[in-house]
């Protein structure tokens, strides 16, 4: 069933477990994270950037998570991850959106507050959640540029934040990054931080940039030729520990890239006269269902839907 973020989130964080939200940008990628949220009885989000609409299309994508949403016995929101502007949100929730990002990180905190409040006075009268960000990760984010420094989120400022624009949920900077390239010496996240933000700040927090780069995919790719030396991320007990802290969203997308590709690169390797796609994508697509199916472990989300 569809359902709105605020319905997955506000429960995560009264109880004290954590929604995955999984991005999407093909059929495979679906199929893959609704049937782990199906077996493992999860609610799910189901996020899609301004970047995969431009791949495969509005209402392709649109249509094909609702059609999901409805024959799926789980509660799963249509996400729209890091909207760059208030055009790009309005059509994501006239086509049928339940959740939208509006991500104003790179903006002044005025105009951030400015953009967000916008957007939560278009959305929430048609049941639509807002997510917005404050705080800035460090890496490269979705088209926009490359942030090289990362600006925490200061946690007064967030408290001022949501207070003046009503959002739903707030995603905070505490030392994650986007891609496989987090660390280049040892993981390291700002807890105390992240603790300050939850006594100050009521509505659920978000974690993006939290893929842990598992170790084991990483080789399998290599063995199969993948180039990804220093790929690293966010270690499994920082995720749990995070959770603890108070976070009730965790954005996942470069662990779905990573087993995709290892798995393609495994199968041409080993079966050179296949070509049927449906032999080559079917064990992606499987995959990537187990590395969700273990997210949703680790969040603590299994057997919550
Ligand atoms: C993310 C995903 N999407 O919005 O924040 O982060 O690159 O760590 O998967 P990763
Ligand atoms: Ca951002
Ligand atoms: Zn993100």
């Amino acid at each position: 069933m569809l359902v709105n973020n605020k319905d997955l989130l506000v429960p995560a964080s009264r109880k004290g477990y954590a929604v995955g939200a999984f991005n999407i940008n093909n059929l495979e990628a679906l199929l893959a994270v609704s049937e782990a949220a199906v077996e493992e009885k999860s609610p799910i989000i189901v996020a899609v950037t301004p970047s995969a609409i431009k791949y495969a299309g509005l209402a392709y994508l649109s249509e094909i998570v609702k059609t999901a949403a409805k024959s799926v016995p789980v509660p799963m929101s249509l996400h729209l991850d890091h909207g760059e502007d208030f055009e790009t949100v309005s059509k994501c929730v006239g086509a049928g959106f339940t959740s939208v990002m509006i991500d104003g990180s790179f903006l002044k905190f005025d105009e951030n507050v400015a953009l967000t409040k916008r957007v939560v006075d278009m959305a929430h009268p048609k049941g639509v959640a807002v997510e917005a960000e404050l705080g800035r990760l460090a890496g490269v984010e979705e088209k926009t540029v490359e942030e090289k420094e990362a600006v925490l989120t200061d946690p007064d400022a967030a408290k001022e934040f949501v207070k003046k624009t009503g959002v739903d949920a707030l995603a905070v900077a505490v030392g994650t990054s986007h891609g496989a390239y987090k660390f280049k010496a040892e993981p390291k996240l700002d807890f105390e931080r992240l603790r300050q933000i939850r006594e100050k700040v009521s509505v659920p927090l978000v974690l993006h940039g939290a893929s842990s780069v598992p170790q084991w995919i990483i080789e399998k790719a290599v063995k199969y030729g993948a180039e990804l030396a220093g790929a690293k991320g966010i270690p499994e007990e920082h995720i749990k520990k995070a959770i603890s802290f108070g976070i009730a969203k965790i954005n996942i997308d470069t662990d779905l890239r990573l087993a995709f590709t290892a798995t393609v690169r495994e199968v041409l390797a080993k079966s050179p006269k296949e070509f049927d796609p449906r032999k080559i994508l079917g064990p992606a697509k499987e995959a990537m269902k187990e590395v969700v199916k273990g997210k949703m472990r680790l969040f603590g989300s299994s057997g919550k839907a």
